[in-house]
């Protein structure tokens, strides 16, 4: 195999609770970069797994009245759902309660007390049992544990220790010699102060549970579960028991953590391989934390959210691209569920979603869906073309500079123009003159393959509907390892030749409809016709509206209207600005329905129009009547009522 290897993992998550929408963050930045990996043709070991020995896991078992294993096996069966429902795509799951793993921490405990580096003593101290770590009287704060600030607990035990201390010199010098070990750099300067203060000997066993690994050689002690846990990185990659793996593999590319745990990545891990005499990873990635509404996450603040729910309620995708897009890897977040839906709403439903929907729209429409004969490209094509080309090798390197953010906006930019570059080269006039079929066929061609680029670089962060697209665009849906390779070849691979069909128009991201009490800026029901961000018609309410009589029907002045143009109206996601033909007369209506139909959909069409409602002015534009139409109760779907066959001006009874 000539690929690169690319080992990236994750924690290994406790199995002491279930997992929250935090856990799941981390994770799903591992897994946008192991599949970015994997696009940029490296051969990818993606590991994540679970922590699964310590005083927490013991004492949580035994208040739900089960021993720790079956504890852990319920819960750890929650994560491996997760990680299914989310999409993830690791590459081996480790249990640190798995034999494989149980025998590497023996052998290298054994290795380390014979070679002298592991002694015996007596510890007194403090042990915070959440975060599982010792502390010096000294290093407490107000007397409680100075990470989580939870109260400590008074350990006096004969343990084993670990000869940190020896190892210091030789561990600031690597990080002094190599800046990419630690990053962002903000956590690698506070690892060198933290190391300059001075490293203790950390102790590594326990005696007062036993829900651990037996130390090999005096079983009343466990390893302590730090030192079990970070074993796992080079146990799963075949330390002990397949050399061929661990050589392609280690040292790991990547292990991205939360910042709380950097010091046990940068510190004690570096150390506990020096002393095995195997590299030291080649960076740990500190990332930071997910704060939900502003505030931290926890059970007595009753703010902890689940992922599962928020991936049965908005899809995995969804979730995926907003925690990718929103923060930047290295700072803290916000999660809230209002930025959620306006994420989906503006950067899926509508600037991806549009895309891809007027085009295969026109495709249908003015082709039957087969790309017809095109003809050498314009001056009015080489700016979205070189934007397309040039989109690729950016995007790499923000992707390898771990920018993913930035990256997604990169490829929202090529969205928004090639959004833009319908507008200005409006197909649905050239559609309109037979003569200028092979400029609309290249115009199309052009969309096609812009998406086709895109399809590839979202692949990473919204993987199921990449697929989607793909098949859309009637392409093989999976995106190929090493798929990026020939993105900026526009057009020279002739995947779009005349002849090419794509598939037909289906919405990837149905808008999410921002209830008023998420959107307080939202106008109350009674002011609707006023609001124009709502649809026409609401859904019926379970208990019905009131009765009507027919003189109360007959006040309404129903008649069919022609929409003779139609535009988007700028700096909205929802409105369409149309000008209609009532017959006797021409009008302005702004309807909100710019997510199920583009402006070219709308020119020809003979719609219904409530012709005497008052005229309101809606940003700006004065609009005169109101289109009917129908929607479900969610509105996924909303279609307008149309009579094809009549001409302008008939009255509806
Ligand atoms: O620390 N925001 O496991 P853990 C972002 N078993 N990320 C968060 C988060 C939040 N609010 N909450 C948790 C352990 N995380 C050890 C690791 S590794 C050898 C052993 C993420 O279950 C973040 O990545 O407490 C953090 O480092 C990890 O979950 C901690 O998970």
């Amino acid at each position: 195999m000539n690929k690169q290897p690319f080992f990236i993992s994750t924690p290994i998550y406790y199995p002491s609770d279930r997992l929250h929408i935090g856990h799941a963050y981390c994770t799903t930045i591992a897994d946008a970069v192991a599949r970015f990996q994997r696009l940029a043709g490296r051969d990818v070991f993606f590991l994540t797994g679970s922590d699964e020995h310590g005083q927490k896991i013991q004492r949580k078992a035994a208040e739900n009245g089960l021993s720790p294993i079956q504890y852990v096996d319920k819960i750890v069966a929650s994560f491996q759902m997760l990680w299914e429902k989310l999409g993830v795509s690791h590459d081996d799951f480790i249990r640190t309660t798995e034999a494989r793993h149980h025998e590497v921490v023996q052998t290298i405990f054994q290795k380390i007390f014979d070679q002298g580096d592991i002694y015996k003593a007596a510890y007194e101290g403090w042990y915070c049992t959440p975060c599982e770590t010792f502390w010096l009287e000294r290093q407490l704060t107000e007397g409680n544990c100075p990470d989580c600030g939870r109260p400590v607990e008074r350990v006096q035990e004969e343990s084993y220790f670990f000869r940190m201390s020896k190892y210091q010199e030789r561990l600031l010098k690597h990080i002094e010699e190599h800046p990419e070990f630690i990053q962002p750099v903000s956590r690698r300067n506070e690892m060198i102060n933290f190391i300059k203060q001075g490293l203790e000997d950390l102790c590594v066993s326990r005696t007062t549970f036993d829900w651990g690994i037996p130390v090999p050689f005096d079983r009343k002690h466990v390893v302590y579960v730090w030192f079990d846990a970070l074993t796992n990185y080079i146990t799963a990659s075949g330390y002990l028991h397949d050399p061929e793996k661990f050589a392609r593999y280690w040292p790991a590319d990547i292990h991205l953590v939360g910042k709380e745990i950097v010091r046990f990545h940068s510190i004690i891990w570096p150390i506990i391989l020096m002393a095995l005499g195997v590299e030291l990873p080649k960076q740990i990635y500190g990332h930071g934390w997910l704060v939900v509404e502003g505030d931290k996450m926890s059970k007595s603040k009753g703010n902890v959210v689940d992922p599962v729910l928020l991936i049965e309620e908005f899809g995995a995708d969804a979730i995926r691209f907003f925690l990718l897009r929103e923060i930047n890897l290295g700072q803290d977040g916000n999660f809230s569920r209002d930025a959620l839906i306006k994420r989906i709403n503006s950067d899926l439903a509508n600037d991806l979603g549009n895309l891809l929907h007027r085009t295969l729209n026109m495709m249908q429409r003015y082709n039957g869906g087969a790309l017809g004969a095109t003809e050498a490209p314009t001056e009015m094509d080489a700016g979205l073309i070189e934007m397309a080309k040039a989109l690729a090798p950016r995007y790499r390197e923000q992707m390898d500079r771990m920018e993913i953010n930035a990256a997604i906006k990169e490829i929202w930019q090529l969205i928004g123009r090639a959004n833009k570059y319908i507008d200005e080269t409006e197909p649905w006039i050239l559609a309109k003159d037979p003569a200028k079929a092979a400029r609309l066929n290249t115009v199309l061609q052009n969309l096609l393959e812009v998406l086709a680029i895109v399809s590839v670089l979202v692949a990473p962060f919204i993987p199921t509907t990449a697929g989607r697209i793909r098949s859309q665009l009637g392409l093989e849906s999976a995106v190929v390892p090493g798929a990026m390779e020939r993105l900026g070849n526009f057009g020279a691979d002739g995947q779009f030749q005349p002849g090419h069909r794509t598939g037909k128009p289906e919405p990837i991201f149905p808008r999410i409809e921002e209830k008023p009490e998420e959107a307080p800026a939202e106008k109350p029901a009674n002011q609707q016709e006023q609001q124009p961000e709502k649809h026409q018609v609401a859904a019926v309410a379970p208990e019905g509206p009131a009765e009507i009589t027919i003189d109360d029907f007959a006040k309404l002045d129903l008649r069919t209207a022609k929409v003779t143009a139609a535009e988007k109206v700028e700096k909205t996601d929802k409105l369409l600005k149309l000008s209609v033909d009532l017959g006797s007369e021409q009008r302005t209506i702004v309807s909100g329905i710019s997510q199920y139909y583009s402006p070219e959909d709308m020119v020809g069409r003979t719609v219904i129009v409530i012709a005497n409602l008052k005229p309101a002015k809606i940003r700006g534009i004065e609009s005169h009547g109101m289109l009917l139409a129908a929607s479900d109760a969610d509105r996924t779907m909303l279609s307008l009522v149309t009579a094809p066959d009549l001409p302008a001006g008939c009255k509806v009874k």
